[in-house]
């Protein structure tokens, strides 16, 4: 990407303008502080009440291979969705393929397919990769299925009955890779690989042409105010608050209305615009209701549409958070209740990209450091706001230190028979760790404790907005302090004849297994294999693994813990295997195939 935080363009399309006609838009007579209150009420839902959660995730273009960007994206929506179950909630979690549109048609042309057989092949392998890395989506769609041409079908009939949609001509530039509308201010000169002259998109450095055609125009003018109300009233509408703040930027320009199909003879694999068998419906439109078609629309959304979260990433922030909730205002639908947007992967400083080539697969390396280690680096080192560049050394080096020594060697340390020779979840002796502070325990023993009970608040804050990596900092950090602790009172250097001893050693050793249960617990969004494999050799059994459940060592607070005395779990080796292979970076990234428009 050419620019920083947002490299995203910064107005929206141009279009030929044509005379308004008498719509009225169907807020318009709403005063501007009503306005905010219908948004408000339309959009926020009280989840907390019914307990359910819809959490998508963009649906990807099968034009190529999924490369780590596209599975950093379901990771980040997956850990919502398996957090909100731990929570009690009922969650509801989809992700799946775009599959029409010029991009598409072409790449198919180019394979020698028809266009389905191609799009089910590619759509296939975004499949596997993410049943491979434990993607646990309750629903995957597809563009091409039917119940979605019935949706995307009554969705256009809906804002043509309301008369949001009139038959225009647009002349402008086009990008197909991005398959976005551009003005002349969103475009530059750029050469070719032969040396050619060309246009090319400055956000994303696509190739772009000239087109000029006769298609339908959604009213997206007529939207500006209410979507700025919405985002007003709404300060998590766009989270984190850079993007919001972005969206808003964007809306003080000029916001004209939107071409939303194309000529039938240009592109032939799409919805047919309902009436009108020589335009197709724009790929964007069709690809954004999705969300609806997943949530049951057009009969029976509400219970899942109150409650829509998308995970995004900032390349199509604009999509999401200017056309599709102009989109739903105007079908007279709730907006969703938030858009998580992240930024990019880039590999030697170039977003990853099928286009750039600079793609890394995901399966090898989920092969090369295991499911929950690809997981975890995602997740620890991905942040929201800013890109990350990728580098295979960067993951060996903290899964090594995070996941093999920190927590495997603690979980290690306290399970091995030569500490723990009964193999039990040892007593707690409340005389060596008392809450007066006059036992055996030091000041910083009672500060990791202090630090371990808030950790499920402090992680909770995290996951709720999707900072997984504030989390997983926060977890790391504590399990630093108890192997500080451990290693503070060495209890290999403990006397087990001597009955004093033997309690502080128990002790020791309770504490310590209180903490690692309360890691692996709260780590199951982020690497449920790992944290099964934790929480089994402590023998906790999978009804005991909920938020609820943590409860982090009740014996001093002076109630029961219901794992005192309990026998431990099978050893099944090691928690994470150290990986080998310092030189991985001189590898190339893979190229998994070229791009079709450029
Ligand atoms: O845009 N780093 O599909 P797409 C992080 N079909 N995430 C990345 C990434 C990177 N380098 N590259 C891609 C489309 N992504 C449309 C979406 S939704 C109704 C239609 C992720 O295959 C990120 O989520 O180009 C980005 O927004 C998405 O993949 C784009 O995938």
């Amino acid at each position: 990407m050419r620019t920083s935080l947002l490299s995203v363009s910064r107005s929206c399309q141009a279009v030929h303008r044509l005379p308004q006609n008498t719509f009225v838009s169907p807020t318009s007579s709403l005063s501007r502080h009503q306005r905010i209150a219908v948004l408000r009420n339309s959009s926020s839902h009280s989840c907390e009440a019914d307990r359910s959660f819809y959490v998508t995730t963009p649906i990807f273009y099968v034009n190529a291979s999924p490369h780590l960007g596209h599975l950093y994206s379901a990771v980040t929506a997956d850990c919502a969705h398996r957090y909100k179950l731990l929570r009690g909630f009922n969650s509801k979690f989809t992700t799946g393929t775009d599959e029409h549109g010029l991009k598409i048609q072409q790449a198919a042309e180019a394979a020698g397919k028809d266009p389905l057989t191609f799009c089910t092949d590619v759509s296939e392998r975004f499949k596997h990769l993410f049943d491979s890395c434990n993607i646990s989506y309750t629903d995957y769609i597809r563009t091409s299925e039917q119940r979605h041409r019935q949706a995307v079908t009554h969705f256009w009939t809906v804002l043509c009955d309301k008369g949001l949609i009139y038959k225009g001509s647009y002349e402008g530039w086009y990008s197909t890779q991005d398959e976005s509308f551009l003005t002349a201010l969103q475009v530059e000169n750029a050469l070719d690989s032969s040396g050619k002259e060309i246009k090319v998109s400055l956000e994303s450095g696509h190739k772009v042409e000239w087109m000029k055609e006769e298609n339908y125009m959604f009213r997206l003018s007529a939207f500006r105010s209410q979507l700025l109300d919405w985002l007003r009233g709404n300060p998590r509408a766009v989270q984190p608050e850079p993007f919001h703040h972005a969206v808003l930027q964007w809306l003080q320009e000029d916001l004209p209305d939107l071409s939303v199909s194309r000529q039938r003879s240009r592109l032939r694999w799409g919805i047919p615009v309902p009436g009108d068998a020589e335009q197709t419906i724009y790929v964007w439109l069709d690809a954004l209701v999705n969300y609806l078609t997943v949530a049951g629309y057009p009969d029976k959304h509400d219970r899942w549409w109150n409650v829509a979260h998308h995970v995004v990433g900032k390349d199509i922030l604009k999509f999401h958070a200017i056309y599709w909730p102009a989109f739903l205002l105007g079908a007279g639908l709730p907006l969703p209740q938030a858009i998580y947007v992240h930024s990019h992967w880039t590999v030697g400083g170039k977003k990853m990209s099928k286009s750039v080539g600079n793609v890394v697969d995901p399966l090898e390396r989920s092969q090369m450091f295991t499911t929950d280690g690809v997981r975890y680096f995602l997740l620890r080192q991905g942040v929201p706001e800013s890109d990350c560049d990728y580098t295979d050394n960067k993951v060996i080096k903290l899964l090594n230190a995070e996941l093999a020594d920190s927590l495997g060697g603690l979980l290690n340390r306290c399970t091995a028979p030569a500490l723990n020779p009964a193999q039990v979840y040892p007593s707690f002796c409340p005389r060596s760790f008392p809450r007066e502070r006059e036992g055996r325990a030091v000041v910083e023993d009672y500060d990791m404790l202090d630090a371990v009970r808030s950790l499920p608040a402090v992680v909770e804050r995290h996951y709720e907005s999707m900072h997984a990596y504030k989390a997983l900092e926060a977890i790391a950090a504590c399990v630093r302090k108890t192997n500080g602790f451990v290693q503070r009172h060495a209890p290999w250097k403990l006397d087990r004849r001597d009955g004093e001893d033997q309690r502080w050693l128990d002790t020791i050793i309770h504490v310590s297994l209180e903490c690692l249960r309360t890691y692996g617990t709260l780590l199951q969004p982020i690497v449920p294999g790992i944290s099964n494999k934790l929480l089994s050799r402590l023998g906790v059994r999978p009804g005991e693994r909920s938020w609820a459940d943590v409860n982090f060592l009740p014996r001093y607070q002076g109630t029961d813990c219901p794992f005192e005395g309990r026998a431990l779990g099978e050893d099944c080796g090691v928690l994470f295997t150290r990986l080998e292979s310092p030189n991985l970076d001189k590898q190339k990234p893979k190229k998994t195939k070229t791009e079709i428009s450029k």
